[in-house]
């Protein structure tokens, strides 16, 4: 496909912050397409046969960042077969949780194309920790329990905050307070959304 046929929006902010959550109503109200990079290195850690299987296994537990050839990958891979299988040819896509370090981030607007601004779920460690403690009593997550939360909370410190002010350098971050419910952390999404794609 070409950069043109589609619109990206990036999802970001630490984990537990609401990413997932927020896209599922934004999937619903308007039409974008939700690949989340985390979902698809999960799937991909699945497959039989991937020779990325043990890797990605280590990098998640870890709340390392997989090395991006990876990830981009699985993205771009995601978005043809979605702009394919559309058949306006076009495509309006949420990427959750991604690009978390500076070299995604270049390289993917390099090679795929660019975003058009991130949101970005603003939301303090406490709450973040509590939201994942609570959901790793059921998820079956790797990466749901004390230890690997430390690793990820510093991992996004670190590495994926200096890609939010990258974009914010730019002007181009909508920031949404994610601490109250989901209902209202939606209606100043769904509010700054609109402002924005006018
Ligand atoms: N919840 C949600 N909103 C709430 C609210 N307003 N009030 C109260 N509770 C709320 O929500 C998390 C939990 O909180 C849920 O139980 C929800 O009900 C509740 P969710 O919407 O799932 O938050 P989200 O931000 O999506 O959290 P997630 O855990 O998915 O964030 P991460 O960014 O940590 O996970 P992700 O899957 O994106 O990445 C996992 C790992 O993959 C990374 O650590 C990394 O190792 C790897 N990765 C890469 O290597 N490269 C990439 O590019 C991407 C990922
Ligand atoms: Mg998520």
């Amino acid at each position: 496909f070409s950069p043109q046929e589609v619109t990206v929006l990036f999802v970001l902010g630490g984990p537990g912050a609401g990413k997932g959550t927020q896209c599922a109503n934004l999937v619903r109200d308007y039409n974008f397409t939700h690949l989340s990079a985390g979902d698809l290195l999960r799937a991909e850690q699945e497959r039989p046969g991937s020779e990325f299987g043990d890797l990605i296994k280590e990098y998640i537990r870890d709340g390392k960042i997989v090395p991006m050839e990876v990830t981009v990958q699985l993205l771009e891979n995601a978005m043809k077969e979605q702009v394919e299988n559309d058949g306006s040819g076009k495509g309006k896509f949420l990427i959750d949780g991604f690009p978390r370090q500076m070299d995604q981030a270049l390289k993917f607007e390099e090679t795929v194309c660019q975003g058009k601004f991130v949101l970005f779920f603003d939301c303090p460690e406490k709450e973040m920790e509590r939201r994942l403690l609570d959901r790793g009593k059921t998820s079956g997550r790797s990466d749901d329990n004390a230890e690997s939360i430390k690793k990820r909370f510093r991992t996004f410190v670190e590495t994926s905050m200096p890609v939010v002010d990258y974009f914010e350098s730019q002007g181009r971050v909508v920031r949404v307070v994610a601490t109250k419910t989901p209902d209202q952390v939606y209606k100043e999404t769904s509010e700054k959304l609109e402002q924005r794609l006018g």
